[in-house]
């Protein structure tokens, strides 16, 4: 058989398994919703592929027994308290990156997922009860592996040009540390066992990881713009997408609106990068509104308290996302309670199977937006009862968005993690067949077909 034709094959092949990946997956998750409102005997459905071992598809249907992840701990520290020490000393902070590493302060910025799951999992494990995963020492026993590099970081600190503007300190590489990453990877026994399929990674920056995405995308990725990831590198079914950090402070009060008398509030770049004609358009409509603020400005600290007060203070707060993923604006509407009016036609945000956003959010297209007049006139119709409405809603999914929450984003991470499970075994156990089967045309999705009667098994 030539080349071509064996891709050809593959090609088909890969496209079939998909495609099945995506329609079991689809029905286990309906199954499991109806299963778990009848709590008396588990539904199994059993016209499914068997299990790949008989006790595989009751862990994952049982809420009660929580997933083992098993942390990398003896990854060098170099992708770790490595990454943030270059980051103090590139900022001419070198008694800071001089402390003992595990003191190291891992500097706030959007993307700190990397950190807060780090933290999580080396927490005693009792202060980790309700989260949906348990920590694991023996990785024979894990059901997923954790790989700990702080890659948002790595990459932040790759552009960051030296505080004194000297050449002397060795310039940090990211492309290399990624390639140094991948090595130790795939010289791990675990890494190799599934072809990495059973591994957690976070690259939350659309960067993050962009050397080494083909060796890794087998992997489960934590993202937070699935649009700037390659569709053959990431996908809703295998991913999942993360929220960014919020920057503003949180608004702890109640539901009302007394305190809110802006209408509609906006602050951040008259041109964001991807977005920069939505952007525009909208502050040409809506400045010279009454009742509405728009501010252009960086995210600096003056900045952020003047937009975390007319967060706190506006009815509606605007998020110009276009094609791009939800910004960290989003999240500083949703934890504000100032209900988010997100000009969009493509978008994918956050734990979108746990939070209905059209109970919490605004949606409008970017051609109705930057209609003169369209947005007030549609948002002063908003009745005073269906805003308090989207406020309660909000107050109640706004913990999702805090990190520091102790069942907040951290959790929800895990929870959503955890249920891809079944999915990763059902990928793992076709695989090792594909490996074994020396039939002429393999079929991948035989394997996961519902008719078992035309499989070869060797
Ligand atoms: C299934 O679970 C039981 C009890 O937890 C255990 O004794 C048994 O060894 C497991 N079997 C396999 C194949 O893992
Ligand atoms: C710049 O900072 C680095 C690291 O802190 C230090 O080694 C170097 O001497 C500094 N250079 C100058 C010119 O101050
Ligand atoms: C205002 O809202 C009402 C119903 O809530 C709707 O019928 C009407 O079309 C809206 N008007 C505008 C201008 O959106
Ligand atoms: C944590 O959150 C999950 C779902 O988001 C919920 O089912 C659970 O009851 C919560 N646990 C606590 C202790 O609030
Ligand atoms: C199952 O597959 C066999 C062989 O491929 C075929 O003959 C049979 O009709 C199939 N049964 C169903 C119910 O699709
Ligand atoms: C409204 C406000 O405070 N805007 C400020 C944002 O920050 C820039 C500089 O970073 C200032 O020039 C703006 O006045």
């Amino acid at each position: 058989m030539n080349k071509k034709r064996r891709t050809w094959l593959l090609n088909q092949t890969l496209t079939a398994m998909l495609f099945f990946v995506l329609s079991i997956y689809i029905f286990f998750t309906t199954i499991q919703s109806w299963a778990s409102s009848k709590p008396t005997k588990p539904i199994r459905p059993n016209i499914l592929l068997p299990p790949i071992s008989p006790n595989a598809s009751s862990s994952s249907s049982s809420s009660s027994v929580r997933v083992k992840v098993y942390l990398y701990d003896d990854l060098p520290t170099k992708f770790t308290y490595g990454v943030v020490e270059h980051f103090w000393t590139a900022h001419g902070f070198a008694d800071v990156a001089k402390s003992t590493l595990q003191k190291l302060k891992y500097p706030s910025h959007q993307h700190s997922l990397e950190w807060h799951l780090l933290l999580d999992l080396t927490r005693p494990e009792n202060e980790r009860t309700g989260s949906p995963v348990v920590r694991v020492m023996d990785p024979n026993e894990a059901d997923l592996f954790y790989v700990p590099f702080f890659s948002s970081l790595s990459w932040v600190v790759s552009r960051t040009h030296f505080a004194n503007g000297s050449d002397q300190v060795k310039k940090y590489s990211d492309s290399e540390t990624q390639e140094e990453l991948v090595m130790w990877l795939e010289g791990q026994e675990y890494w190799r066992r599934n072809k990495g399929r059973d591994h957690v990674l976070v690259c939350q920056n659309p960067n993050a990881l962009n050397r080494v995405m083909d060796r890794v995308k087998n992997a489960v990725l934590l993202v937070s713009d699935l649009g700037r990831v390659r569709p053959d590198h990431s996908s809703l079914v295998k991913d999942v997408v993360v929220p960014d950090s919020h920057r503003i402070s949180a608004y702890n009060g109640d539901v009302g609106l007394e305190d809110r008398k802006t209408l509609l509030f906006f602050m951040g770049n008259r041109f964001r990068k991807g977005v920069g004609e939505v952007s525009e358009f909208l502050f040409q409509v809506l400045e010279n509104e009454e009742d509405v603020i728009m501010k252009h400005g960086a995210p600096s600290q003056t900045n952020q308290s003047f937009a975390s007060q007319g967060m706190h203070l506006s009815k509606f707060c605007l998020d110009p996302a276009g094609s791009m993923s939800a910004s960290c604006r989003l999240f500083d509407a949703i934890v504000s309670m100032c209900v988010p009016v997100i000009v969009s036609d493509i978008i994918e945000l956050p734990f979108e199977n746990v939070i209905d956003y059209r109970k919490i959010a605004i949606f409008v297209d970017s051609t109705s937006a930057v209609k003169q007049g369209f947005l007030v006139t549609m948002l002063k119709n908003v009745t005073t009862e269906r805003i308090l409405e989207y406020q309660r809603e909000l107050k109640l999914v706004k913990r999702y968005f805090e990190y520091k929450d102790p069942n907040g984003t951290v959790n929800e991470v895990w929870r959503q993690v955890s249920q891809k499970l079944p999915l990763i075994k059902l990928m793992i156990s076709c695989d090792r067949r594909l490996a074994t089967t020396h039939v002429s045309e393999p079929d991948c999705s035989a394997c996961l077909c519902s008719n078992q009667s035309g499989i070869v098994t060797t």
